[in-house]
């Protein structure tokens, strides 16, 4: 297993070797993955700003957790069910929600694909991706993602569920459940844990007698992997195996990747780790590490990510103000697709 989940110490140093196209990633997919973590961190940093602005009631920061999303959701066919959290932006637009579409929820916005501007902000959901639509209630998608695996096995279907989650999540009996069950029943499922130490304000070692969220899994027999996050690759390889197992039948795997929140909870609620432990978090940023690595390998260079940057800038830029300028939903919809 890795080291220690501790958020200390200098970045490990880029893998000698160029390992992506060993663990099946091209140059072309690399390159994929290091834009779509650049456009995560744009539309996080402009959606905090719109919310200090009250252009939009709330916004949550994904600093930091793009690798550990982006890869693990490159490691899945489209058409496999998935539920996300209120951190997964990077997520959602690794599996084809446009910037136009985040945005369009985060303004609330009658065409949002999420719920028709109906829901707050952050319950990322969108049919046609199979993005199925979430509760706010921490870790509830966790029975749901098991439930819907166990839909798939009755059906004989060969789909693998995916639930993405915090380490605050893995708290809640409906992550032990969840987990127990897919165990008992070998269901093609796999519960992504996103650990960055701290749920709002309280660390994982106040809520945990173990020490990493994945040796939980010993107590289900299922396999527990903990990983570096901010590591797309090692990110992809793991998921890619656990998610492979499930397919072929061999069961559901819980994948923990220890990543660092790089801003604060939400726009609403303020940070109160001490700048000396922002300033060691920052050094754990994932956009750095796999641009260095990408640099090292050849594979990115000057100028291409000059226009990478710019790309991304003005992907969002366009995405704001479309939003901005988009219809609200209509009154008279307010109470469709509610259950009566
Ligand atoms: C059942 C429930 N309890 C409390 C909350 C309030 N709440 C919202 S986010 C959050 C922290 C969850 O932390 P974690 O799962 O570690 O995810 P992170 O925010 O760190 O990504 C809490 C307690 C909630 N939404 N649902």
């Amino acid at each position: 297993m890795p080291s220690a989940a501790k958020h200390s110490g200098p970045p490990r140093p880029s893998a000698a070797r160029p390992v992506h196209r060993e663990f099946g990633l091209g140059d072309a997919d690399s390159l994929d993955v290091y834009y779509a973590m650049l456009v995560s961190r744009e539309l996080s940093r402009a959606a905090l700003k719109l919310a200090f602005q009250g252009s939009i009631d709330v916004s949550i920061p994904s600093d930091g957790h793009e690798a550990a999303q982006i890869a693990s959701m490159r490691a899945l066919r489209p058409t496999d069910p998935v539920y996300l959290f209120y951190r997964s932006v990077p997520a959602a637009y690794a599996r084809g929600m446009s910037a136009r579409e985040i945005m369009l929820d985060n303004f609330g916005r009658r065409d949002g694909p999420s719920s028709g501007g109906k829901n707050l902000a952050g319950h990322w959901a969108k049919r046609e991706l199979h993005l199925m639509s979430i509760s706010g209630s921490v870790a509830t998608q966790i029975p749901q993602a098991v439930g819907s695996a166990l839909a798939a096995k009755l059906r004989g279907e060969d789909s693998v569920s995916v639930a993405y989650f915090g380490d605050g999540g893995s708290s809640k009996s409906d992550f032990h459940e969840g987990l127990n069950f897919a165990a008992v029943h070998q269901l093609p499922v796999v519960l992504f844990c996103e650990n960055n130490g701290v749920a709002i304000s309280v660390p994982f070692e106040k809520q945990s007698g173990v020490a990493r969220v994945a040796d939980r899994a010993v107590g289900y027999a299922v396999v527990g992997i903990s990983v570096d996050g901010a590591d797309p690759l090692q990110v992809f390889r793991v998921m890619r195996e656990a998610v492979d197992a499930a397919r072929a039948g061999k069961g559901p795997a819980l994948i923990e990747a220890r990543v660092t929140r790089l801003g604060q909870h939400t726009s609403q609620v303020g940070d109160d780790r001490g700048p000396l432990d922002l300033a060691e978090a920052r050094r754990h940023d994932p956009i750095p590490r796999f641009a260095h690595y990408l640099r090292h390998h050849g594979v990115l260079d000057d100028a291409l990510e000059q226009s990478f940057r710019e790309r991304a800038a003005a992907e969002v830029a366009d995405a704001v103000e479309f939003a901005r300028r988009a219809p609200d939903p209509p009154v008279a919809r307010a109470f469709a697709d509610v259950y009566a």
